[in-house]
């Protein structure tokens, strides 16, 4: 608890441009949260180099997202919004937490599989330890609650496992946090090959919408969406394209999936498609205006990085020195 509040972690990386995906599954439920919670935003940008990065690239793309957080709407004097490798405590709860997790449960993680099939040149072991860096940035601020899409679910659990672990040995250390996943939203799939989901990473530019992509892009993409040739407008998931389209189409209105389907009642893919484009078009349009706007304003973002960081350094500290004492390193000497 900060103030009587409970606490939210989650993150970003700063790889690839952010997606459709990444706003409905992840964003858009940071956004409904931050009244409730004491929050904690980061830019995992230590998570980024698990694969290889240009380096001016990865500067450039990890400040582009913190703008898109604040973008989004998230007010940087509530929420913490900070770099990951701005508080060393991430690496160094990470060495700890290492030593608690066993190479079974690591080598049993499927994104850990999917990643180094892609980049088979570079499987490093960091690639492997991603699980516990992430389970690091989660327990050290003592986080309740995790709001991910449900890809991360398993780290989710890896998470909670090594939080109960240690806190078996050590007493209650360390808050076991909940995965928190959004009703609509929690998985988008690409629009070219509605069986994957939509991804960052996707060599296939027209099958994930980029928030930064322009409303004509943007419509043009939802018109090539892969569909069937059903020809009726159900949710299921014999029509996994039509499914995404309403699910797209009802995480950006507000409406449910049922509500969506009635709304198209005897209507065709040609009448569907559109409305999914423009849903999407007024969703990002005050997103990118306020983007285009912060961008521009060098010392606003810089004082929320330099302020951001002292605050959540203090935080993670709390739990660091608590952690250290407990496994039996030494006290620091103090003048
Ligand atoms: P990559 O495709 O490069 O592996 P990613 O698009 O999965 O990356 P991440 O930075 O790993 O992006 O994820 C950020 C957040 O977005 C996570 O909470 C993740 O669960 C969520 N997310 C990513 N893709 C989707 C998607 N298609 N639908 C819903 N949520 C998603
Ligand atoms: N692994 C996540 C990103 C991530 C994260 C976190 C999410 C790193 N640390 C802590 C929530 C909480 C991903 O690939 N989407």
């Amino acid at each position: 608890m900060i103030d009587g509040k409970k606490i939210l972690f989650s993150g970003m990386q700063a790889t690839g441009n952010l997606t459709l995906g990444n706003y409905l599954g992840a964003l858009k439920n940071w956004l409904t949260l931050s009244d409730e919670y004491e929050c904690f935003y980061s830019v995992v940008d230590m998570h980024s180099i698990t694969i290889r990065q240009d380096p001016a690239e990865l500067r450039k793309r990890a400040r582009n997202l913190l703008t898109l957080y604040i973008a989004a709407g998230l007010d940087p004097k509530k929420n913490c919004i900070y770099y990951q490798s701005h508080v060393s405590g991430h690496a160094e709860l990470a060495w700890i937490l290492n030593c608690f997790t066993y190479m079974g449960e690591l080598n049993r993680m499927t994104q850990f599989k999917d990643k180094a099939a892609k980049h088979a040149d570079n499987i490093n072991a960091g690639l492997f330890t991603y699980p516990v860096l992430m389970a690091a940035d989660i327990l050290l601020y003592q986080a309740d609650v995790v709001p991910v899409g449900v890809d991360q679910m398993q780290h989710l659990e890896l998470t909670r496992n090594i939080a109960e672990r240690f806190n078996n040995i050590y007493g209650e250390v360390f808050t076991v946090p909940e995965a928190y996943i959004g009703k609509v939203g929690a998985k988008i799939m690409s629009l070219q090959d509605p069986t994957k989901k939509m991804s960052k990473s996707d060599e296939n530019p027209n099958g994930s919408i980029y928030l930064m992509d322009d409303p004509d892009t943007i419509m043009r993409k939802c018109k090539r969406a892969v569909t069937d040739s059903e020809g009726c407008i159900r949710y299921s998931e014999k029509q996994p394209g039509i499914k995404n389209l309403i699910d797209i189409y009802s995480a950006c209105t507000g409406k449910t999936p049922d509500e969506t389907v009635r709304e198209f009642d005897g209507k065709g893919y040609g009448e569907l498609k559109p409305a999914v484009g423009e849903a999407v078009i007024s969703l990002l349009k005050p997103l990118q205006e306020e983007y285009a706007r912060l961008s521009k304003d060098k010392a606003f973002i810089d004082s929320v990085i330099k302020e951001n960081a002292e605050k959540a350094n203090y935080y993670a500290m709390k739990t660091l020195r608590k952690v250290q004492r407990k496994v039996g390193f030494p006290d620091r000497i103090r003048s």
